[in-house]
């Protein structure tokens, strides 16, 4: 059932070609067209591809196919791939918001000496492909207009997440009473939750002509929000306590002074002496003094068992949800599946 990460490797030069073909039409030079053909390859490729793979694997449970028909198949890898360059998007002007040296194994696109600021504009021209691609694809199929929107509107959820993310961890200005267990809620179900987990199930639910107005979006709402704040836990974690070699990138929450879940969850733990410690150390720009301080007092509260603790009670809570799904509104299988990408992850 599941799809191969080749096939849909494979696909992605025909995409590429898209956006370069049509070029020369909006007045492209050659310099112009191999520049973002490197930008594109540079920065679309090169991830796990689990919200792009999503797509195509719950088209197939919706159909109940194993093998999908060729015309269904080529819309559902553009819709993978539409995911997959959103979130290239984003990676691309998170990482200039974050300063963050590297990404998937290689330095982030801003850090290019050949790139800089102009990375900024490199994001809204891989927004910008995102609905070349679908209009192409898609221009004449009823639920164009409901795919358009959907993706849109997520945008706009990552945003308003990515906007609480950065107003919570003002640089120069310390103050750990911002953080909450609330604040961190919000921020990571509107910056992650939405597109990484939503939007995949969604896409693929239009696809297969469920009429936009179902009430199938609400279930998969209730299910797949729950599980992509479980993932940005896990990412919160892996800032921390992942191997930047096999996670691709180095880790910067501490220095940036975020709202992770790691320093709310100490917060809730620390004595008065430990919180000045805490004070002292986070969002210092200096990863091996304050910030290695601030991880021996997350040694100190046992922050690593508190974090199993909550990786079992989230993924028993989430198989919870999905065992009362009514089958006969949507197979279970497309939210397991999702599920079994990301339980307990490492990278
Ligand atoms: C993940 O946050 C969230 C995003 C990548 C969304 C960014 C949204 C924009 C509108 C730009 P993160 O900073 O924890 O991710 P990572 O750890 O991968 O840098
Ligand atoms: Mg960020
Ligand atoms: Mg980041
Ligand atoms: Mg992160």
């Amino acid at each position: 059932m599941s799809t191969t990460r080749q096939e849909f490797i494979d696909f992605f030069p025909q995409l590429t070609e898209v956006i370069l073909s049509e070029l020369p039409a909006f007045g492209a030079t050659p310099e112009m067209t191999s520049r973002i053909k490197e930008m594109i390859e540079y920065n679309v490729m090169g991830g796990k591809m689990n919200r792009g793979l999503s797509v195509v694997d719950t088209v197939k449970i919706m159909r109940g196919e194993s093998t999908l028909p060729a015309d269904v198949n080529e819309k559902a890898m553009v819709l993978g791939w539409s995911v997959e360059w959103l979130q290239a998007f984003f990676l691309v002007a998170d990482d200039i918001m974050d300063e963050s040296p590297t990404r998937r194994g290689q330095p982030a696109w801003y850090r290019r000496k050949d790139v800089g600021i102009l990375a900024i504009n490199d994001s809204f021209i891989l927004e910008a492909c995102i609905f070349r691609l679908l209009k192409k694809y898609f221009r004449s199929e009823p639920y164009y207009i409901d795919l358009v929107e959907l993706l849109h509107e997520t945008s706009y959820q990552t945003e308003l997440g990515q906007m609480v993310d950065l107003l919570t961890a003002p640089e120069n200005d310390i103050n750990l009473d911002r953080f909450s267990i609330q604040k961190h809620g919000y921020i990571v179900e509107y910056k992650t939750a939405y597109y990484s987990f939503y939007l995949p199930v969604a896409l693929a639910l239009l696809m297969t002509g469920t009429p936009a107005e179902a009430p199938v979006f609400q279930v998969a709402k209730d299910i797949l929000i729950p599980l992509g704040v479980y993932f940005q836990v896990q990412d919160d974690y892996l800032d921390c306590y992942g191997n930047p070699e096999f996670i691709g990138k180095i880790g910067t929450d501490i220095e940036d002074n975020k709202c992770s879940w790691l320093v709310v969850q100490a917060l809730d733990r620390v004595t008065p002496e430990q919180r000045a410690i805490l004070n002292e150390n986070y969002g210092r720009k200096s990863p091996a003094v304050h910030a290695q301080r601030v991880k021996d007092l997350y040694v100190e509260l046992g922050i690593e068992s508190v974090y199993r603790a909550y990786e079992d009670n989230a993924i028993a809570e989430i198989q919870d949800k999905i065992s009362k799904v009514d089958e006969s509104v949507v197979p279970r299988q497309v939210f397991t599946a999702f599920l079994n990408k990301v339980a307990k992850r490492t990278k």
